[in-house]
């Protein structure tokens, strides 16, 4: 069973200035990583990137104060929430976890490691009991977090059964923003969507995406990046990805954040979601032994 003991961590796995843990959600340790350039926190539940800071910057990623007291099999709301093995609701049975079970178990720590240019941790997630009664598949889950110029998150999925497994998967960033109808999405122009929010109107991008309804977008077979434009801040988001071939844009706005219990109803303004994922025909299939990464980059850069 691995540790939990904050000092044992410290010791082993600790270093001045770089890299240090304390007592996360659920109970559970979180490890703060800095590197001149930027600073980040990851809980051991879930693999959760709580936060992300460019040294002299806004805070990049959006937390609800009501996830600060979350318990163990609750969601985190905010941060990058990891979703795996499958996105949105279980395709078959809809009792089953919202976006997989990854977000909600205690990830092991593999390692840390730092260098002139990055400061990094490596988490792993691999199948038990729990997980083959949720999913009847082996699998090997591998999270590295690094923070230096940029964020990078890279998702390594491993199929360790000796039959062929189908996922689905994303990253799902809450980016902080000014005011949520002050933003602008670039890079998904003319890319065709299928509309989730109730409105279920499937389209293709118009030009920038601005948000000024509830929002809820999946966008396919696209592989490049989004940069995300935030007057009010004064920046823009260049959220880069790797292994992705459908990008999911989200907001609550009004009524739904209503209704969501971890956030406050005027929440839906501060965060905007935008995801690189596999996600419905762009599933990803993986032979046994075979081996998948899901990649995301973040950079902050002036407007
Ligand atoms: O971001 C897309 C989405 O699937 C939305 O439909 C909404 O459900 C959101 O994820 C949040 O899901 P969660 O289970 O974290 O409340």
């Amino acid at each position: 069973m691995p540790t939990n003991d904050i000092a044992v961590l410290n010791r082993n796995y600790g270093s001045p200035e770089r890299i240090a843990f304390r007592e996360g959600p659920a109970g559970y340790p979180l490890i703060s990583l800095a590197e001149s350039r930027g600073s980040c926190e990851i809980a051991l539940y879930g693999a959760h990137v709580l936060s992300y800071r460019p040294t002299g910057q806004n805070p990049v990623l959006w937390m609800s104060r009501r996830s600060a007291r979350v318990s163990a099999g609750k969601p985190i709301r905010g941060g990058i929430p990891l979703c795996w093995p499958w996105f949105g609701a279980h395709p078959a049975d809809a009792k089953l976890p919202n976006h997989g079970f990854a977000r909600l178990r205690r990830w092991k720590l593999l390692g840390t490691a730092y260098d002139s240019r990055q400061t990094s941790a490596r988490l792993q997630l691999t199948h038990d009991a729990e997980t083959l009664a949720l999913w009847p598949h082996p699998f090997r889950l591998e999270l590295t977090v690094s923070v230096g110029e940029v964020l990078v998150l890279e998702m390594a999925t491993t199929n360790k059964g000796d039959a062929p497994i189908t996922l689905t998967q994303a990253f799902h960033p809450y980016f902080l923003v000014s005011q949520i109808e002050a933003v602008r999405v670039l890079g998904l122009e003319n890319v065709a969507y299928q509309d989730l929010s109730p409105i279920g109107r499937d389209d293709r991008q118009h030009g920038a995406l601005q948000i000024q309804a509830e929002t809820d977008r999946l966008f396919r077979k696209t592989a490049g990046g989004c940069t995300l434009l935030d007057p009010g801040i004064g920046r823009r988001l260049v959220v880069g990805k790797r292994g992705s071939h459908s990008t999911v844009v989200w907001n609550p706005w009004i009524e739904k954040a209503r209704r969501l219990a971890d956030m406050d109803h005027d929440d839906y303004q501060r965060f905007l979601c935008i995801e690189p994922a596999n996600a419905d025909a762009d599933a990803v299939t993986l032979e046994p032994g075979a081996e998948h990464v899901l990649g995301l980059t973040i950079q902050s850069l002036p407007a």
